[in-house]
């Protein structure tokens, strides 16, 4: 809630920043009534057809949406009133997006109203909603953070939560509900529309594709947003402590990136800063690499530069990384299970200890071993609550470190037979948190705002269980294509909390993709010479290929070349 009778104290930049207005696409320049959908063939979900159509008998099916130039202002005729929820983790330009859709409401009909609930999805729940006027919007465009209307993680799904959702809707007379969210908000996102089309409620419901990890992708959705901010500000802090290694020369870094599950962040942050090593989970899987192998692989690295006199380096991790060693995957599965079947003989113990001990007893011998031959703090993390998706909350388990331990005992026993002869000083750290809320770079603050633009025009176009699609992001921002995917279309079955359920496909890096590839080309050369590279500070003013320019991820995929 913006805070009442305090002045906030701004910086100079934001003041600047503030003035800059996102450049939208053409086709939406003239504002919605001067947009009509163009509707595209039937859709199917990427895998489980049968099953994902079952449980969304109603927005299963639904064409894709494309804007084209048409007179569309029947639409806009009538006033609306929509509403917005943040949900998950936050991701540079959030705010944006409420701009751009409370813009595109304005545009459309002076008398529109915009409501934003407050805390994340529990905020609908609750019934916590407050107005989103012009003037409030005024002091956070172009800023990071969620913090007009905060974020949660909490998951609208059992038949309660439903209900109350619905009737806060109705009562607030809310023709649409915009949904900014990653994979599991936006699967959220289609359930509560599929529920209200059940229930016969014509209010419809808009996704908007956000996370940092850069894993709500696909073929019709090319970027979440925030990844391009986010992979920036990492890339900064890597770059400087690159350039401090290399000054020093005493010191291994060792560095967690967030990104959850895929590794997107840490190859983006890789081909920006080109460090001695990255570690790319998806690539472990599918080597099917034990930990042991992932560390031999560092041990050999570490010892190969300190033949050449360099005791020093950088290495990226994954924060995903410990989710892809099959022996750990295995383990984290069957303790996700164990976890969600035992959830009230667990809640009745008081310590972790007690904990761990009730969950080793009920796990196979093999995973029972290997989760008793981790560090004592490491498995405790292991057991941490899982969020109310089901996801281990990776951000809290400290792989860099287990690492460190593992190479420290390998290199002492090579030291002892002779074969190694340098020095291991390691710093370990982690950078999550510090990229979320950064100031949008001016590609996220066009991308968010153009996202929430269209997803006022998708809700004046009664379009429900869609997710706001902008495409030909490599292009300048004002030839950017926008319109709608329908959400069924990018899901499949997984298992969570112990079930199988219907969710939007993860996107891990593709081995076979060029940004992975470039990474093969070029990893052998950074790990022995110090081709370091220092990207310096996001850049909001001066020359466009400075500030404008997107990730090398995206202009991979897009078929570019990169110098
Ligand atoms: P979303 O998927 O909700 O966008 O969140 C992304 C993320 O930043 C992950 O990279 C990270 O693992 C997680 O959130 C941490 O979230 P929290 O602070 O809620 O534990």
């Amino acid at each position: 809630m913006p805070v009442k009778n305090v002045k906030r104290a701004v910086s100079q930049l934001q003041i600047a920043r503030a003035k800059f207005q996102p450049v939208l696409p053409n086709i939406l320049k003239k504002g919605p009534a001067a947009v009509k959908a163009k509707a595209g063939k039937a859709t199917k979900s990427v895998a489980d057809q049968a099953t994902v159509k079952k449980i969304f008998p109603n927005t299963y099916g639904l064409p894709e949406i494309t804007f084209i130039k048409g007179n569309n202002a029947a639409a806009c005729k009538k006033a609306v009133r929509v509403g917005v929820v943040l949900s998950g983790g936050q991701a540079p330009g959030g705010h944006n997006v409420i701009a751009g859709l409370l813009d595109g409401l304005k545009k459309a009909n002076s008398k529109n109203k915009l409501f934003g609930f407050l805390g994340g999805p529990s905020g609908i729940v609750d019934n916590k909603l407050m107005e989103i006027t012009p003037a409030i919007m005024k002091d956070y465009r172009n800023t990071g953070g969620f913090d007009l209307i905060q974020s949660g993680r909490t998951k609208i799904e059992t038949p309660e939560q439903l209900a109350a959702a619905k009737n806060n809707l109705i009562a607030n007379k809310l023709d649409a509900l915009v949904v900014v969210g990653g994979d599991d908000s936006n699967t959220n996102a289609c359930v509560i529309a599929e529920y209200l089309k059940q229930q016969g409620v014509d209010i419809s419901v808009i996704g908007v594709p956000k996370t940092i990890d850069g894993d709500l992708k696909n073929k019709q959705i090319e970027a979440s947003f925030g990844f391009d901010t986010a992979t920036k500000i990492y890339s900064e802090l890597v770059g400087n402590i690159e350039r401090d290694v290399n000054s020093a020369r005493k010191y291994w870094h060792f560095i967690r990136l967030m990104g959850r599950s895929a590794s997107h962040i840490a190859l983006e942050v890789a081909f920006k800063t080109q460090p001695n090593a990255v570690l790319i989970g998806e690539e472990v899987l599918a080597k099917k690499m034990t930990l042991g192998q992932v560390v031999d692989g560092l041990v050999q690295l570490i010892a190969k530069r300190a033949k050449a006199g360099k005791n020093f380096g950088v290495v990226l991790v994954p924060e995903g990384l410990i989710e892809f060693i099959p022996e750990m995957k295995e383990l984290i599965s069957a303790l996700n299970d164990s976890l969600a079947d035992n959830e009230a003989a667990l809640a009745k113990l008081n310590t972790l200890a007690e904990k761990k001990e009730f969950v080793l007893s009920k796990l196979p011998k093999k995973l029972a071993d290997l989760m008793r031959s981790l560090p004592s703090g490491i498995a405790s993390q292991l057991m941490l609550d899982r969020d109310p998706h089901g996801n281990v909350q990776v951000s809290l388990i400290e792989t860099e470190k287990l690492l460190v331990e593992m190479i420290k005992t390998r290199l002492a026993e090579l030291k002892k037979s002779g074969k190694y002869g340098g020095k291991f000083a390691t710093i370990t750290h982690f950078f999550g948190y510090e990229g979320r809320c950064g100031q949008p770079s001016t590609f996220d603050a066009n991308y968010t705002y153009a996202l929430g633009y269209n997803a006022a025009v998708l809700a004046l176009n009664k379009c429900s269980g869609y997710l706001s699609s902008v495409r030909k992001l490599t292009k300048k921002a004002q030839d950017w294509e926008v319109g709608g995917i329908p959400l069924t279309m990018m899901m499949n079955i997984e298992r969570r909390k112990g079930k199988e359920k219907p969710v939007i496909k993860k996107a891990l890096v593709e081995l076979k993709g060029e940004p992975f590839k470039h990474l093969v080309k070029n990893r052998a050369v950074w790990a022995e010479q110090d081709v370091y590279v220092f990207p310096g500070p996001i850049q909001f003013f001066g020359p466009s290929e400075v500030t404008d320019v997107t990730t090398v991820t995206l202009q991979l995929e897009q078929g570019k070349k990169i110098k």
